[in-house]
């Protein structure tokens, strides 16, 4: 027994969805839930804004800063990922649960919807951790831009949310699990349990994105 608990691995676990969709919220919901079933969580977050590439991407999207190219953008969210690759892989080895607010499927319908080429954006993220399951939040532009803050930040805006939606489904394959992020907090948290209920966390963890 001793020994199947030193081999039990953890879970990564990613959210992605469109700004406001409520995701950071229920990252911690979903993270106290685990913890209380005595799992290890360790929650995460991109972009990462305390990593030293994270710092350029917090200004840029504060509008402190300007990037010389939206492609300089892509590859400072991209290498804002891969600083953490090495850690994703051995917590979960460690058998801890990652609870990830966004990962590189923001990263490529971000750039696409923003107007760079399709192929060029996937490549960077080739090769980082993949998740287990992703929780896509489906929301409504209208019910987002009506939550707090919403529009103080870069890429905020109704137009490009659309077309990043767009951009999402078309990376949905059947590793996703889709929530209704229109509903109220507690009305999201409960879906979100009843899939990850369904045992969506098993199966071989593979070091490659195929997207
Ligand atoms: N980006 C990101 C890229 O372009 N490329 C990349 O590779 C990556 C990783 C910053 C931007 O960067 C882009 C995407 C973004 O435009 P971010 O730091 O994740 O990304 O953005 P944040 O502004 O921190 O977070 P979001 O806008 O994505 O918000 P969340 O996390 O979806 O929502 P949350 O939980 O913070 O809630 C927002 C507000 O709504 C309320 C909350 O209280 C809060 O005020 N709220 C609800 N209100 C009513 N009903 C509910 N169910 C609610 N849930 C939350
Ligand atoms: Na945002």
């Amino acid at each position: 027994d001793f020994q199947k608990t030193m081999m039990k691995r953890g879970a990564f676990i990613v959210l992605e969805g469109l700004d406001r969709s409520g995701k950071t919220t229920q990252a911690k919901k979903l993270a106290d839930w685990l913890k209380s079933r005595g799992e290890t969580v360790h929650l995460m977050r991109f972009p990462d804004r305390d990593e030293p590439f994270g710092k350029v991407i917090d200004a840029y999207l504060k509008k402190e800063i300007e990037l010389a190219s939206p492609q300089a953008l892509h590859l400072a969210f991209s290498l804002n990922r891969w600083q953490k690759a090495g850690e994703i892989r051995s917590l979960i080895s460690l058998g801890t649960y990652i609870v990830c607010d966004r990962y590189c499927y923001s990263g490529v319908a971000y750039s696409i919807a923003s107007g760079l080429d399709e192929k060029w954006v996937k490549c960077a993220d080739i090769g980082l951790p993949q998740p287990d399951i992703v929780l896509r939040f489906d929301v409504d532009t209208d019910v987002a831009a009506q939550r707090g803050g919403f529009g103080d930040e870069r890429l905020e805006c109704n137009e490009l949310q659309k077309k990043v939606l767009i951009e999402m489904k078309k990376l949905t394959d059947e590793r996703w699990k889709i929530v209704n992020a229109n509903d109220s907090m507690e009305g999201v948290h409960n879906q979100r349990r009843k899939q990850e209920e369904m045992g969506k966390m098993e199966g071989e963890y593979s070091y490659d994105i195929e997207k």
